[in-house]
């Protein structure tokens, strides 16, 4: 488990995070105020209400624990309790077309949450350019999602190692599928838990402790043989994660407040000139 933190103001010019993520360098690359926190944590606050209902997708909704609050998509690019193989690539862009803006709507018009995504990224892109990831006939991707986890929800032990799905058939041909990056912000941190915790343990790796049935990790196992580390980050911090590599999760939230969070994946192509980014 290899990580870097430091602060917006301290990113050396043409910073190649996700560079250096790629090739192992770090697992985890955290920076304090990337965005502005009081535009980030604003939006966080009135999203976190259990009576203005922006319009959330509850692909979890049949497992309690894991009920995460999605803003951007109902079709996310990952297996859900809905959509446990993932959804098919039309249907993951039908969704992302039906929900196009929603997620950027909630900073209001003076605030291009989307630009501000892509020219954070572009601080740890090595120089090179970030664009959204688009199909063949030129239909874009979901560009980030806003998440609520509320009061003793969580993300379980998981990576994002996800190529093989339907919905990447188009996109995993022009990356380098090494790994897959997830790049999250925090809108909102709730009163305790919520923390980010990454494991030593790799999504190629056969041993890794599971359940009985070999789906679902061992945690209490895994936590027991491999190292890990845990960050905590607040409104306006950024976490880039080597989500396809390293397994990770999201301890219970202790709230209220909820965690609110906006993020999605990202991967260099092929030919490393590009950074593609999607949800
Ligand atoms: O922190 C989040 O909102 C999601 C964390 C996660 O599991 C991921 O980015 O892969």
């Amino acid at each position: 488990m290899r990580w870097r933190e430091l602060a917006a103001a301290d990113v050396p010019a043409h910073d190649d995070a996700i560079g250096a993520i790629y090739d192992g360098r770090f697992d985890v690359v955290v920076v304090r105020a990337a965005f502005d926190a009081a535009v980030l944590g604003e939006v966080g606050r009135r999203l976190d209400s259990e009576t203005f209902d922006p319009g959330w997708e509850r692909p979890n909704q049949r497992m309690p624990p894991e009920d995460v609050q999605l803003l951007g998509t109902d079709a996310p690019a990952t297996p859900t309790y809905r959509a446990p193989r993932g959804v098919s690539l039309e249907a993951y862009l039908a969704g992302a077309a039906a929900h196009d803006g929603r997620a950027a709507a909630m900073f209001g018009p003076g605030y291009d949450a989307v630009g501000e995504i892509r020219a954070v990224l572009a601080r740890l892109a090595g120089g090179r350019p970030v664009a959204l990831a688009r199909a063949a006939d030129g239909r874009g991707y979901a560009p980030f999602t806003i998440r609520r986890l509320a009061d003793g929800t969580q993300i379980g032990l998981h990576h994002d190692n996800h190529y093989a799905l339907d919905l990447y058939r188009e996109l995993a041909p022009q990356l380098d599928t090494r790994t897959l990056v997830s790049f999250v912000a925090t809108l909102r941190g709730p009163r305790a838990g919520g923390e980010l915790v990454v494991y030593g343990a790799r999504s190629d790796d056969p041993a890794v402790p599971r359940l009985a049935g070999g789906f679902a990790y061992d945690l209490p196992a895994v936590e027991a043989a491999y190292p890990s580390a845990r960050f905590v980050t607040g409104a306006g911090d950024l976490f880039l994660l080597a989500a396809g590599r390293c397994l990770h999760r999201v301890e219970r939230i202790v709230g209220p407040p909820s965690r609110v969070t906006m993020g999605g994946f990202l991967a260099l192509d092929r030919a490393h000139e590009r950074v593609l980014f999607w949800s």
